[in-house]
This record gives structure tokens, sequence and C-alpha cells, in this order.
């Protein structure tokens, strides 16, 4: 009997041997400059429909399913899997995307790579049957180089395991006991935990002989001249190359020279044309490597000249004083979930222009590319968040280093992806974190809780101004959430629904509770004022001839006297509006039908009463308080 279990058990080991395969980590780094196309680089946009197969028992990897999946269905990709499925709506458990693919044969001798701009939460990739690498965490691209796995002249197939469970050492944090969410699926977030491929995947070829692996642009101004500072780093045994600025007339060219793969050097720009949101002006950065007198790759980037500082009272874009009026969104659409889509993204542009908009945060987690291409062409200010939303910052000492861990790698992915845009003027590293011993736990914390939390909470600080000393660094407090981590901050953001949640109904006494509040906050912390979120819920269609909660007269009082608020205090800098549209969340009973109705459109874009009223008040006086 004991000889049978121990064969058992040995054919065990055998089989799970067999199936342990080494998945490399991706490295943030390879995230820095988005694939481009010129005569040195090519790239293939994989979008389209994928076979897909849904792996409720992790059984995949134990079945070779990475050497192709039968009875599959099929699925969009850029998609979420949860609203192309009827049956998949909740869940969130593993799930296999494949796909095949040829390279084309004049990239051979080059580096090929694949970058996967979005596999929510957690993925595992292979490449012929090949494990090639994994990574966590949602919304943010990652890439592996794939030329050992390639096969030339032949098709070659790309697998992904994904799954977006949710867990009390992710981030963002799920399944957390005594949550007062109390929602399905169970987030500790208000937004639907949309999973899988949501944005495109891309396969890319580098120059083999050396390529540019980032560049740093820094923009500064010294009276009329503009000055980008810029910093490039490279691979391969390239010495040498060029910075050219080129715009508004005038093309500016430096020589670099390499030292252990980076080079730096600084371009004046006599009589520069600032970018701001009234003149969004940019200048094209091109960086080229050079051997013996020829090229060898060329990269372009878009950038402007801007500066961002800031006073005990004022945010000042270029040394003038801007306030920022606009919204807090989501990616959230019908059928596309949260999918890349760009009609959605053009629209929502359009229309926050149409609103007077300058400005809006990428709650809560990054956006695509695309979105900060938008924003710097249009002159709208961004808040750049990562997915850091919910944090707590105490809890289980394990728990608590998995998710500071990955609340890092969040930091380096966002910073090195987006830092050349000049829409983005704040990071945001975190929305409305707290200090709980316990997850889930109401009630004060204790001294040693609250030392431990500031501690590594300002870690996230200080990794950010590391990687980009040029734009200011805030986080976003909750209502009565922790107020010592606003020493940590250049801008007070924060949250407030008083009026809401709170004394519901009566917006005039949560309006001068925000007022008091404002004022205590800025007494003591000595610093510009932002209220980042507040809003209503607001049922399109209901209406009430004097103001009540869920009607569009409720939520366009409840705008204007938040904003009338702001108009009377010289520190207040900028006013967000939760939401720009209605968007799909877990479902409870705070959330009719699964959604949260705080849009000033609905969430196929239709203009609440809300939206007209902004239009007035800020479409005639941009950038003004009013
Ligand atoms: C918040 C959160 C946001 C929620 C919002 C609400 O403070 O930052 O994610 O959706 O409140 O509507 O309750």
């Amino acid at each position: 009997m004991k000889k049978k279990y121990a064969i058992i058990y040995l054919l065990l080991i055998i089989s799970l041997g067999l199936h342990s395969q080494k998945f490399k980590e991706a490295i943030p780094k390879d995230i820095a400059l988005v694939p481009i196309q010129n005569q040195f680089r090519n790239s293939i946009d994989l979008s389209g429909i994928w076979k897909f197969k849904v792996d409720s028992l992790n059984e995949g990897i134990q079945k070779e399913w990475y050497n192709g999946v039968t009875e599959c269905r099929q699925i969009a990709v850029p998609g979420s899997w949860n609203e192309q499925y009827t049956d998949l709506r909740d869940y969130l458990n593993w799930c296999w995307y494949e796909k095949d693919f040829y390279i084309p044969a004049s990239w051979q001798g080059e580096d090929i790579y694949i970058r996967i701009n979005d596999a929510t939460y957690f993925a595992k990739v292979w490449v012929n049957g090949k494990a090639v690498g994994q990574h966590e965490g949602c919304h943010v691209p990652f890439a592996f180089k794939l030329n050992e796995y390639l096969q030339w002249g032949k098709e070659n197939k790309i697998s992904i395991q994904v799954e977006n469970i949710q867990s009390p050492s992710r981030v963002p944090t799920g399944a957390v006991e005594g949550s007062s969410f109390g929602n399905y699926p169970n987030a500790n977030y208000d937004f639907f935990p949309y999973s899988g491929l949501n944005r495109n995947v891309v396969l890319y070829s580098l120059p083999a002989k050396g390529h540019i692996k980032d560049i740093t642009v820094r923009p500064d101004i010294n009276n009329t001249t503009g000055i980008l500072n810029v910093e490039v780093e490279k691979n391969g045994s390239i010495q040498s190359g060029k910075v050219i600025v080129k715009g508004h007339g005038q093309q500016i060219a430096k020589d670099i020279r390499f030292s252990n793969h980076y080079a730096t050097t600084s371009i004046q720009i006599p009589e520069a044309k600032l970018w701001s949101p009234d003149s969004p002006n940019l200048y094209e950065v091109e960086v080229v490597l050079e051997e013996k007198g020829a090229n060898v790759d060329k990269y372009s980037l878009k950038t402007g000249v801007r500066i961002v500082s800031v006073d005990e009272k004022h945010i000042y874009l270029n040394g003038e004083e801007i306030f920022l009026n606009g919204f807090g969104k989501h990616i959230d659409f019908p059928v596309i979930g949260r999918g890349t889509a760009d009609p959605v993204m053009v629209k929502d542009f359009e229309l926050m222009k149409w609103t007077g908009a300058n400005s809006f945060r990428t709650t809560h987690y990054p956006y695509d590319e695309g979105f900060y291409d938008m924003a710097d062409q249009h002159g709208f200010m961004v808040i750049a968040e990562t997915p850091s939303v919910g944090l707590i910052m105490g809890g289980d000492s394990l728990q608590l280093a998995e998710r500071q861990r990955v609340c890092k790698q969040y930091l380096h992915e966002v910073i090195y992806r987006d830092k050349n845009h000049p829409s983005v003027i704040m990071w945001c590293v975190a929305n409305e974190p707290n200090d709980k011993a316990q997850l889930g736990m109401a009630g004060p914390t204790s001294k040693a809780t609250k030392e431990r939390a500031y501690s590594l909470f300002k870690e996230h600080f200080d990794l950010t101004k590391e990687l980009d000393p040029t734009r200011l660094v805030i986080y976003v407090g909750p209502m009565m959430g922790p107020r010592y981590w606003f020493e940590l901050t250049d801008v007070i953001a924060i949250n407030r629904y008083w009026g809401w949640y709170t004394s519901p109904g009566s917006i005039e006494n949560g309006s001068s509770v925000l007022s008091s509040e404002l004022d205590r906050l800025h007494r003591k912390h000595k610093k510009p004022c932002m209220v980042t979120e507040f809003g209503c819920d607001t049922y399109a269609g209901m209406h009430a001839e004097e103001p009540e909660m869920f009607t569009e007269e409720y939520q366009v009082d409840f705008i204007k006297a938040y904003l009338d608020v702001a108009e009377s205090k010289d520190y207040v800098v900028g006013m967000h509006i939760w939401n720009f549209a209605d968007f799909k969340t877990s479902q409870s009973i705070i959330r009719l039908g699964g959604y949260n109705l705080k849009g000033v459109f609905t969430r196929e874009r239709k203009p609440k009463m809300a939206a007209h009223y902004l239009r007035e008040r800020w479409f005639n006086n941009k950038g003004n308080k009013k």
C-alpha cells in the first residue's frame, strides 16, 4: 500500500516538474518608448479576433494549452472579457488568449519584442509553447524580447494566460475582509474589475546593432529661451549620435557621445513657443544613433517647453497662475468595458472641450498612451495617477510588503512611460489610501501603525521625486482619512462628498462643511488645495421642482455650490467633478444596476443638465474659477 502511494507521489512530482516553467519578470524600462515605425523600426498591431478559453480550474498549464487551445471561443482584443460574454460578466479567474502570427522576413536580424499594453491583472506569456515571461499589474504595458522563441518562415503562436483574482496582497486590493463596500465582485475600489487584454498587443522590431532604449526630456525656461535637457539611454556598442529639436520654424541639432550607455545634452531654443492649455505648442525631439557616418537607429517624440511650480497658494505654469477645471474619468464604455476604443477617446476630448474643461485626472489607473498624446495636442493638463487606488498602508506585514513592491513597480512603469508629455503636470501616487492596522477596519489607528504607514508611504513620494524631480506630486485623500500624509504632497488634494454621503439632501450643509474644512487644511499646511472629486449620483431624466437627491437639478445645484466655495478662496487651485460620465462598477446597494451615476454625461455620452451648466460656467471663462 505504502509503495503504491510512493509511486503516485513520484509521478506527481515528475509531472509537476515537466510542467514547471521559468517565466522572466517584465522589466519596466522596456516600456519607456512606445513602439513606432520608421526606416529603422517596425511594428505590427495584433488587434483583432483571438482564440479564447476559460480555465476556471487552472489546468491549462498542466494540459499544455500553451501548445494550442482547442474547443475555444473567440474574443476581440482590445476589450474586456466581462462585456463580451454574458456568462463571464463577473468571472475573474484564469483565461487563455491565443493568436497566430508571421514575422516579416525583412525583420530577420533585428531585435524583436512584444508589447502587451494591458493584461489585467496577472499574465503569463508563451511563444511557440515556450515560456517567455510574466507580469503583475493592471492597465500598464509590459514587453519581452522574443528572438530566442521565434521561428522564421513559419507561423508563430502567442499564448497569454491571464487572471484578475481579487486579493488583499494586490494593488488595487480586493477580497478585503470587513470591507465597507459589501459589493460583488468584491473589489476594494469603485469601478468594475474589467479583465483580460483591455489594450492592444504589438510586435515590434529594433535595430540589433544598437538601439535607443529611453529618452528623457526635461524642459526649462530662461527668459524667452526654452531649454530641453535631454538624456538618451541606448544599448549596443554605438558611441555617438545626435539630438535634433524641430518645430515652429527652427531646427537645432547637437552631437552626443555615450558613456556607459548614457548621453546627455541641453538644447536651447531662442524665442521658444511655450506649451500651455491656450497654446499647446509642441516640438519634435529626434534622437539618432550613428556609426561611421551612417544612421543606425532613430526615434522621434513630441514634447513641449513648459515648467510647473507651486507656492503656498497657487500652481504656476510657466510662471502664470493656473486653475484646473475638469473631471475624474474612467475608461469605460458599453460592450468594450475598459478596452481601448479610439472613437470613444476622441469623443471624450470633444465633450471635455465642449464643457470648457482644461484638465482631467487619469482616475484610477494609467490610460492608454493615446490619451496623453491627445492631451498634449489639445492643451489639457493631466494629473497622471497610478493604479494604487484604495491602497491599504497597514495590515498583515507580508501582504503590505507585496503591495509596496507593486506600487513601486507601478511608479517606475508610469513615469518611464509618460514622463515626456507636457500635458502631465502632476503625478498622483495613490487615490484614497488609508492607514488601517487591519484590512477593512474602522476606527482609530495606533501610533506604531501610523509611523509604519508614514515611512512606507513616504517612499512612494521619494521614489517619484527621484524618477522625476520636475513635476508636482500628490496623493488624493479620502473623507475622514489620514491627514498627516499631506506633509508629503505639493498640493492638498481631497475627494469630498459632504451633502451626498453625509447630510444627504442638504447641499447647503455640505458646502459649508467643505468651506470650513478647506480653510482648516490650508491654515495648517500652507499649501494650495484642490478638490479632486465631488459630485452626486444622478439618474438621467429624473427631475424635481425643488432639488432632490438623484435628480438632475440636485446635481447642478451641488456642483454650483462646490464651485462657489472654491471661487471664494484664493488658495483653491482646481475643481475636478466626479465623474465625467456614468460608469460600471461592482453591484452593491448604493450602485443602482451596478452603475456609479455621478457622470455629468451618461455612459453613452449624452449630456445631463449639469454638463450644460458647466459649459455655461466654464466655457465662457476658460481657465478661470468662475
Ligand atoms: C471616491 C473614489 C471614487 C468613487 C467615488 C464615489 O472617493 O475615489 O473611486 O467612485 O468616491 O462615487 O463614491
